[in-house]
């Protein structure tokens, strides 16, 4: 498939890095957009080769969220009946290997949801993130209303949603929002090697820990506890953990086959 509106690329045949690329518009989400961002994260996680996935903005912007323009004469009826927003967000939460999001600039209203859709965040110095859709009328519809509170609290999440303020990226690191804050010219560098580090670790155990702590968001403690262990369990099965213990008591470098 040709891409307009993100382009793709491999490092080091093993990470798939999705950029965002609408810069006129501040990289702002219309359907085509998601479309291809839903199709490149499908295929980069039925590659065989690929362990880990980094999806990025610009300097300017990760993304002001969805595009104003097409969905300001959007109805009631329309949005019901098609069920605005569902299918590529699904895709977003299907994915199966680990996402990061590299965010620079705006992350605002639907690219702040996306950014929160990734696994982690690892922003820039110059990242801002809001959910400012009360200032045009509407409130977030991607996940905002769900996961910012997850990420940051009630008090915080209800600021944010109710005032529309955005938060820089010192505020979202102490919050819990981001993971790091990194100078700008070295968001990729520090990206790029928490995916790589990923991808030199078993992919069995890292997708196992990936849907672990995402029970964490989804249901109660005791579930998750026990969804948890099961998993576990499960990786005393493969050939990685037998190879990473082994490696360890062995004092060597584990090298993982992914079995
Ligand atoms: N949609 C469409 N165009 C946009 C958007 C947007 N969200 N954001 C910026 N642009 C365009 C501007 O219209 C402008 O275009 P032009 O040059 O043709 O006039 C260009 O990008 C540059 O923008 P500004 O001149 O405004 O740049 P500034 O640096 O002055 O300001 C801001 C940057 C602060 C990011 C400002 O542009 C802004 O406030 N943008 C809107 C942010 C916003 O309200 N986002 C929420 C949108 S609603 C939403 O996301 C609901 C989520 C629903 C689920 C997701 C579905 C995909």
């Amino acid at each position: 498939m040709d891409y307009a509106s993100i382009t793709v690329r491999t490092e080091a045949d093993k990470v798939g890095i999705v950029t965002l690329n609408r810069p006129k518009q501040l990289n702002a989400l219309n359907d085509q957009l998601m479309d291809e961002l839903g199709h490149a994260l499908k295929a980069f996680d039925a590659d065989e080769n690929i362990g880990c996935i980094i999806v990025t903005g610009s300097e300017k912007a990760f993304a002001a969220g969805a595009d104003i323009a097409t969905i300001a004469n959007l109805s009631f009826a329309q949005a019901y009946k098609t069920d605005f927003v569902s299918s590529n967000w699904e895709t977003i939460r299907s994915v199966r290997k680990p996402v990061i999001a590299a965010v620079s600039g705006f992350a605002l209203g639907g690219g702040c949801e996306l950014a929160m859709a990734c696994d982690f965040i690892i922003a820039a110095d110059n990242a801002k993130f809001g959910q400012p859709e009360i200032k045009i009328g509407v409130i977030p519809g991607a996940g905002g209303t769900q996961r910012l509170p997850r990420a940051v609290g009630k008090s915080k999440a209800m600021d944010m949603a109710l005032t529309g303020r955005m938060m820089d990226a010192t505020e979202a690191e102490r919050s819990g929002l981001v993971s790091r804050v990194v100078p700008l010219d070295q968001l990729m560098t520090e990206t790029l090697g928490a995916a790589l580090m990923i991808c030199d670790y078993g992919q069995l155990a890292v997708m196992a820990a990936k849907e672990a702590v995402n029970r964490a968001f989804e249901g109660g403690l005791s579930d998750g506890i026990m969804f948890e262990r099961r998993l576990f369990h499960a990786l005393f099965s493969t050939a990685d953990q037998k190879e990473g213990m082994d490696a360890f008591i062995g004092k060597r470098k584990a090298v993982f086959t992914h079995r």
